[in-house]
């Protein structure tokens, strides 16, 4: 249920149950986290690129899966107990897998991403999307709270305001005004988008990508922080950064006046 391909230092993963317009089921939710762990652990990958195969990208949870069937009269009270397990085994890990991969992730939204599947493709580091593509917030339609991060990703990414306008409407989004509102990086004409989304990935893989997934962290870490706080972070990482070995090959490069080559991860 998740096709992965390389190119050079970019590894692909394709969403691929079309016919449900790549719904995750929890086999399909544990094949994509074990794609990701693999990825972080294969020094070969320095990006990842995350698609979907089909028209859409992905519609978030399969809503057919017996796990969120639910609950009837007559059912235990802690039913449906199944959801909760879900999100514990299943949606938290990956949201978690994916936050803290230490190369950069790019999503390239090919279709509707709905519910979870919106969000965790929000929670890649640059988002790119097809005009056709579209973003729904779509837990609040059937009576659940937005999860796989959204709660937190949404008011960081488009302020309060807006979060609790796509949250609580569950609207379906155009790519192009999910642009101009700031919650992803860019739209782009639908034949565009999966060689936009490549280059992209293949530029992102020659950066030096441990900084990148440092730079991830420490603005993700700085919310919590107080400016000061910020400072002390800042300092604490530029100091490790300065010890590596793409920091001394960023400068040698650029005093000499060529293309740098970047290694560490
Ligand atoms: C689907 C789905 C789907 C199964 C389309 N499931 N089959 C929730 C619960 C528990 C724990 C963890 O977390 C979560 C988080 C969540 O993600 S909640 C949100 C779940 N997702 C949704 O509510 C979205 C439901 N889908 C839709 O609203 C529409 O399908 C969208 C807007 C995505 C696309 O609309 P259309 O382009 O009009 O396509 P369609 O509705 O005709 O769907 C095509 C097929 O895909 C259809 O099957 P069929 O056999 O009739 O061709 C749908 O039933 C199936 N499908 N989403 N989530």
């Amino acid at each position: 249920q998740i096709l992965s391909s390389q190119e050079g230092a970019v590894l692909t993963l394709t969403l691929n149950r079309p016919q449900a317009l790549n719904a995750f089921t929890s086999g399909m939710l544990s094949e994509l986290r074990q794609a990701l762990d693999a990825a972080a652990a294969d020094a070969s990958v320095r990006c990842v690129l995350i698609t979907g195969a089909g028209r859409a990208f992905c519609a978030g949870q399969d809503l057919s899966d017996p796990m969120v069937k639910p609950a009837e009269a007559g059912d235990a009270e802690q039913t449906p107990k199944d959801i909760g397990l879900l999100l514990d085994g299943f949606y938290i890990p990956l949201a978690q897998r994916l936050r803290s991969m230490p190369v950069p992730v790019v999503a390239a939204v090919n279709g509707v991403a709905a519910g979870a599947g919106a969000n965790f493709a929000l929670g890649c580091d640059l988002v790119l999307a097809g005009q056709s593509a579209s973003f729904i917030q779509a837990f609040a339609k059937i009576g659940l709270v937005p999860d796989c991060g959204g709660t937190w990703l949404l008011p960081r990414l488009v302020g309060r305001a807006r979060a609790l306008q796509l949250a609580l409407l569950g609207e379906k989004l155009p790519a192009e005004a999910a642009q101009a509102m700031g919650l992803i990086y860019q739209c782009l004409p639908d034949e565009e988008l999966a060689s936009a989304a490549q280059a992209l990935a293949q530029r992102l893989s020659q950066m030096p990508v441990r900084a990148l997934a440092e730079t991830r962290r420490a603005i993700d870490a700085a919310g919590l922080l107080d400016f000061d706080q910020a400072l002390q972070q800042e300092a604490r990482l530029q100091s490790r950064q300065g010890f590596s070995a793409d920091y001394k090959e960023g400068v040698q490069a650029f005093m000499q006046k060529r293309a740098p080559k970047f290694t560490d991860r």
